[in-house]
């Protein structure tokens, strides 16, 4: 896959040139801590690598949850792109059939093919990534089994209760991840590179394990692009094509506000 094994608690992913430039400039901004580690480019077996820390490596059986932030899913680049030279994805029609064989149009039936925003717009409004500014992707729970199976997982009460079911009962493990996700906002109001970068498919790593620990970290930044000087985001303010905002911190609200409302009164 994408990852290979590092040492020391590292790992090596595969190496992508938009997230080099990122992860580099990353540890030199006030977000460092909330990032993982970043140590430069590597070779195995003639492929690149981004070698980085394995954020799992100070856990003992981790639970883990990846979440998609963001309420635009692909870059803006991507739909000029599709304008210019349309591509029809056969692969994205299929993925698309087999969760709802009623989504295609004619058109895209008779094509048994989409365009990638397309695709990528019928995902964001059937997860909740349109209405909350952040999906579920997927959950590794500490016995090892795993969920992927969050696509149509889109309403609030639907999105709290996997959130209920990943952190469990643990009361403290809820406030931890809480308390790093207030820091985390506060970090990304002030932050150089967020201002200046369209963060998109970005995710936040949650980990705990039995121990009482719990963290988060940002990770993913394959398609998170610098913006033209002078051009900063608030990454607040609804998206509309030409302003580049990604929707972040209002995910980012929305999932805090989402978390608040599981702790008991
Ligand atoms: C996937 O759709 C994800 O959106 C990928 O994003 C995206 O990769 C894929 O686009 C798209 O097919 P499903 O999750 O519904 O399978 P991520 O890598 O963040 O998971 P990109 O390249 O946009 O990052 P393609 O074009 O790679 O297939
Ligand atoms: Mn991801």
């Amino acid at each position: 896959g994408n990852f290979q094994a590092g040492e020391d608690g590292r790992l090596l992913k595969s190496y992508c040139e938009t997230e080099q430039q990122c992860l580099q400039q990353l540890m030199g901004d006030t977000l460092r801590p909330f990032v993982p580690g970043y140590y430069g480019i590597v070779q195995r077996d003639d492929q690149d690598y981004n070698l980085m820390d394995d954020l799992l490596a100070d856990f003992e059986s981790p639970s883990i949850m990846d979440c998609k932030m963001g309420t635009r899913t692909y870059l803006e680049e991507e739909l000029l792109k599709a304008r210019e030279r349309p591509r029809l994805r056969k692969d994205m029609y299929e993925k698309m059939v087999a969760v709802d064989p009623e989504a295609p149009t004619e058109q895209e039936r008779a094509q048994q093919g989409i365009l990638k925003p397309r695709y990528m717009q019928w995902r964001e409004t059937l997860s909740s990534t349109a209405t909350l500014g952040f999906r579920i992707e997927g959950i590794k729970r500490a016995d090892g089994t795993c969920n992927t199976n969050f696509k149509k997982t889109k309403s609030r009460e639907q999105v709290m209760r996997s959130l209920e079911d990943f952190v469990g009962a643990d009361i403290q493990i809820l406030k931890l991840y809480l308390q790093r996700l207030k820091e985390l906002r506060t970090t990304l109001e002030e932050s150089q590179f967020f201002r200046t970068h369209e963060v998109v498919g970005s995710s936040l790593l949650f980990v705990h394990d039995s121990s009482g620990k719990a963290c988060v970290w940002m990770i993913d930044f394959g398609k998170t692009v610098p913006l033209p000087a002078p051009l900063i985001l608030d990454h607040r303010t609804p998206w509309r094509e030409g302003n580049r905002e990604d929707g972040y911190l209002w995910g980012l609200d929305n999932l805090i506000d989402v978390l608040s409302t599981m702790l008991p009164t």
